[in-house]
């Protein structure tokens, strides 16, 4: 087993996970904390390539093979990134992952279709790695529009989806931490920066001192 200690930032768009694992990231190596910083899809070339792919190739995929796609992408992660710098004893952050998967093709284009949720649940357990502490930022669906609008980022293929897809995915997150309530936790993302910077170094903080007793 890896020495390491798995962190995934999860959410919807514009809730702040990619400003706050920033922070982390900086905070912890203030610490002298060997961290990296990395996210989903991508973390390597062959991943970032599939992420062109998925968020901007306007593909149509078959659902089944979108999610493969995001699998894929996954697998190259894990394999050449995630595992390797975990058996180094490093903290890695990772801005999205599984649970992005389960929330957006399996919640939010399958309608919590069973056989979906399954199919994702099935490829997860392929993989095997499963974050010690995921962080999944809420906030209401009208901030997170307004703070979308706001970013000057490219729009891709899932931002432009109807209202309802992203409500559902919202919905999906909320299971994703009742079921997973171990490993999931809450942070407030409609509060000031620092404030939710705060709640996100207070939570791992504790669940690292945990982990070293
Ligand atoms: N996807 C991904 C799938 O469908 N399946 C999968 O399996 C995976 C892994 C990824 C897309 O791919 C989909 C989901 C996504 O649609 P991405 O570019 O990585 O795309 O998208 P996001 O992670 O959604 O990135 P965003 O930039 O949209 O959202 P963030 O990272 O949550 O938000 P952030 O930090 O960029 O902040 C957004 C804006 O809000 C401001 C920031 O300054 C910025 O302008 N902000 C705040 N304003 C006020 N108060 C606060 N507390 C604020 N925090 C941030």
């Amino acid at each position: 087993m890896e020495n390491g200690f798995f962190i995934t930032f999860e959410g919807g768009e514009g809730a702040g996970k990619s400003t706050q694992a920033h922070l982390l990231k900086e905070r912890l190596k203030q610490d002298n904390i060997d961290v990296i910083l990395t996210r989903e899809p991508g973390g390597t070339k062959g991943a970032e390539a599939l992420r062109k792919l998925l968020l901007f190739g306007r593909c149509n995929f078959s659902l089944q093979a979108e999610i493969m796609a995001h699998f894929t992408a996954r697998r190259d992660h894990v394999d050449q990134l995630i595992k390797p710098a975990l058996n180094q004893g490093k903290i890695v952050v990772c801005d999205r992952y599984i649970d992005s998967t389960l929330a957006y093709q399996g919640y939010g284009l399958s309608e919590g279709d069973p056989d979906i949720l399954f199919f994702i649940q099935k490829l997860s357990n392929l993989i095997n790695l499963f974050p010690h502490l995921t962080l999944i930022f809420e906030a209401p669906f009208d901030i997170l529009k307004k703070r979308r609008y706001k970013r000057q980022s490219q729009i891709d293929d899932y931002e432009k989806l109807e209202d309802s897809f992203h409500y559902r995915v919202l919905y999906g997150f909320k299971q994703i931490a009742k079921k997973n309530g171990k490993r999931c936790k809450i942070i407030n993302a409609n509060q000031s920066l620092q404030d939710v910077e705060r709640d996100v170094y207070n939570l791992v903080f504790r669940k690292l001192s945990i982990l070293k007793q």
